[in-house]
């Protein structure tokens, strides 16, 4: 989404006057607080001691991350760091987790992440994985839901932020990654003013369904515009996927101006199934191309990085009849298949009308050949012979849509900041609420699959001005939680989010918490410095590298007295959490580390890479309240000059030091 001083500014460029003075009034609406009753109370308060009824999982934006809530309390569980490092937990900073966040750029600590796409089976979350995009550096990532951890991620080669993704097939055999940005293909040292000879649309397909194996089935090269969003196609128009793009007159500046030119741009309809033929055929071909995958093995725990050197690539034109262009008004945003899979709808950013496209009529006019042209191969259809209808006006800058499963959809309304809903079939609008403010996507549990729940709708809002107590110069994105079990919208709950909430899945929550990890089995690990118990502890030299291969668990270090340690080494400390319950992780911190701490599940062995910068002692110790004696988890590290004759030991004493206190106590004073 642009930001919404831009937006404003295009809206107003294109002669909706009235339209920034709207937005502005919308931020001036009263807060609703008095409209939201005792029974919204009640219907969102999840009593001590219970469970939420959903899991909800909505992007950070630009932290990178993802933020795990239940609904409907709003309350936060958990942060997932993806393509961010994470000092609470070491994602990114610890030895085994950095890996995770290489690329053909090399070790990158950030990304902005978008759309969350829960895997499904038969057209229905199943909860067992979860994929977000990385918008600016492309890839892809996978997040294993028994552990809520982020387990892979893929870089896409010849994209140059990578928004339209990863939507997800209805059993999980394709995310998509579809182009934001067109870009040379390969990448080259053009003028950027060869845009329309030399840059190129890319949309990729990227095997799903086995973990560790995330892989690109093929690429198609496009025409040079920008893709925007994408759904798959489901039931009726299984097989087939649906692109967003905008910016068809191909320009490469001011494309607030330039790109709103086009009276209307597209939405592609592909045919995966075919590609999948064609992808066989000899169109294909292996170009080259350097991208990274990125892999945590269950059983060592440690990220591998591989570098690929090609990819499958093909022309669209090379793959007759796979795609056909919609004609859509004006520079669409969202592309939103309802459950039948018989409408596409789309979100026109500076429409006045929601078009809605028919499956069926597509595929009569591809029949009746009623195209209008053909851009670079790719059939045009004409607008009237697919369109089912409009949504006549609705409001002002509809972004996305999502179904309730029982008839109706529901859109988001950017500059109106509201959320309309509107009937599939008859188009016309039966509701509409003001929402606070600027939503973009809104959320309903399975809202983009076969099967939504249809019980509640979450707003997932861009600017909150007066909502929440301010905080300084920036204020927090917003969730609206909405009842939509019967005719009206109702408004329960709002609640601040953690980053910029771009979209959001939500799933019964049954499917996920009964398959939790609660620990790793010491027995299993593969991790190469793993420690079994304090016995198998060590500490050894290996030129300028000291590897420290030490135990935690309640509440000591193995070893605790570390000596021998010289300025100029590099120190790895490879902890194993010798416990084998649910629930009791160890931290691990060293004066002056460079980096985040370590967070150590059970069972698991994590390594901090620490170079000492001088000669002393440095204590070191436990984060994470571990215990009673907690604050004991404690010991140090003595670090002497180079080339000094300290021996190297690790040790942890258990005899004479633990003689009683009372007596040690006084006689140790000066
Ligand atoms: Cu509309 Cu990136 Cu899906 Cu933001 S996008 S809202
Ligand atoms: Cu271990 Cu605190």
């Amino acid at each position: 989404m642009a930001t919404f001083p831009k937006f404003r500014h295009v809206a107003s460029g294109i002669a909706l006057a009235s339209v920034a003075l709207l937005a502005f009034a919308c931020a001036k609406r009263p807060a609703s607080g008095g409209l939201v009753s005792a029974d919204a109370a009640r219907a969102v308060y999840v009593a001590p001691g219970q469970y939420d009824e959903f899991y909800a999982f909505l992007s950070g934006g630009f932290n990178g991350q993802i933020g795990v809530y239940g609904l409907p309390s709003g309350r936060r569980l958990k942060t997932i760091p993806v393509f961010s490092q994470y000092p609470e937990n070491g994602y990114g900073y610890s030895e085994e987790t950095k890996p995770m966040l290489n690329t053909s750029y090399g070790f990158i600590p950030w990304d902005d992440t978008h759309h969350p796409a829960l895997s499904q089976t038969n057209g229905e979350d199943d909860g067992r994985w979860l994929f977000i995009n990385a918008n600016n550096t492309p890839r892809i990532a996978r997040i294993d839901l028994t552990r809520f951890e982020t387990d892979e991620i893929l870089e896409i080669p010849n994209a140059g932020g990578n928004h339209g993704s990863p939507f997800m097939t209805s059993n999980s055999e394709y995310v998509v990654s579809a182009t934001r940005f067109s870009v040379p293909v390969p990448n080259a040292d053009v003028p950027i003013a060869t845009y329309k000879q030399n840059f190129k649309g890319q949309i990729s397909f990227i095997r799903a369904d086995q973990p560790g194996k995330m892989a690109i089935a093929f690429q198609m090269l496009m025409p040079g515009f920008d893709y925007d969003l994408a759904r798959a196609g489901k039931a009726k128009s299984e097989g087939w996927f649906f692109f967003s793009m905008y910016n068809t007159e191909r320009a490469n500046s001011l494309l607030e101006v330039n790109a709103s030119q086009n009276d209307k741009d597209f939405i592609a309809a592909v045919n995966w199934k075919k590609l999948e033929v064609c992808a066989k055929g000899v169109k294909m071909h292996r170009v080259p191309a350097t991208y990274v995958h990125n892999y945590t093995d269950e059983f060592t725990r440690q990220a591998k990085s591989e570098t690929l050197t090609s990819v499958p690539q093909f022309e669209a034109k090379d793959c007759p009849g796979a795609v056909y262009f919609l004609p859509t008004p004006k520079s669409p945003h969202g592309a939103d298949v309802d459950p039948t899979g018989e409408y596409i709808a789309a979100g026109g950013k500076l429409a006045s009308v929601i078009p809605v496209h028919s499956f069926t009529k597509m595929l009569k006019a591809i029949d009746d050949k009623a195209f209008e042209g053909e851009i670079e191969g790719i059939p045009v259809l004409k607008y009237e012979a697919t369109l089912a209808g409009e949504v006549k006006n609705p409001g002002l800058g509809p972004l996305h849509t999502e179904f309730d499963g029982k008839g109706y959809a529901y859109t988001t309304f950017f500059i109106s900041s509201e959320i309309v809903k509107w009937k599939l079939g008859t188009w016309e609008v039966v509701d509409r609420v003001p929402t606070y403010y600027s939503p973009g996507h809104l959320m309903i549990p399975g809202g983009g699959t076969m099967k939504p729940s249809g019980k509640y709708m979450l707003a997932l809002n861009k600017i909150t001005k007066d909502r929440y107590l301010p905080t300084g110069p920036e204020l927090a994105q917003s969730a609206q939680l909405f009842d939509i079990s019967g005719d009206k919208m109702k408004l329960l709950l709002d609640f601040p989010t953690e980053g910029e909430p771009h979209y959001g899945q939500a799933i019964d929550a049954k499917k996920i918490r009964d398959r939790q990890v609660k620990f790793y089995k010491l027995a299993d690990s593969k991790a190469a410095n793993i420690s079994r118990s304090e016995k198998e502890t060590g500490i050894s030299r290996e030129g300028r590298k000291v590897h420290v291969r030490m135990t935690a668990i309640r509440s000591h270090f193995s070893p605790d007295n570390i000596e021998g340690v010289q300025v100029g080494d590099t120190v790895l400390f490879h902890v194993t959490n010798l416990e084998q319950d649910w629930d009791v992780p160890h931290g691990f911190a060293i004066m002056g580390n460079q980096n985040g701490e370590l967070l150590i599940m059970p069972g698991e062995t994590r390594t901090l890479r620490w170079v000492p910068p001088k000669a002393g002692v440095y204590p070191m110790y436990c984060t994470d309240f571990c215990s009673a004696l907690h604050q004991e988890m404690q010991g140090y590290v003595r670090v002497s000059a180079p080339g000094s004759g300290v021996a190297l030991s690790g040790v942890t004493s258990r005899g004479p030091q633990a003689a009683p206190k009372a007596e040690a106590g006084p006689k140790q004073k000066q």
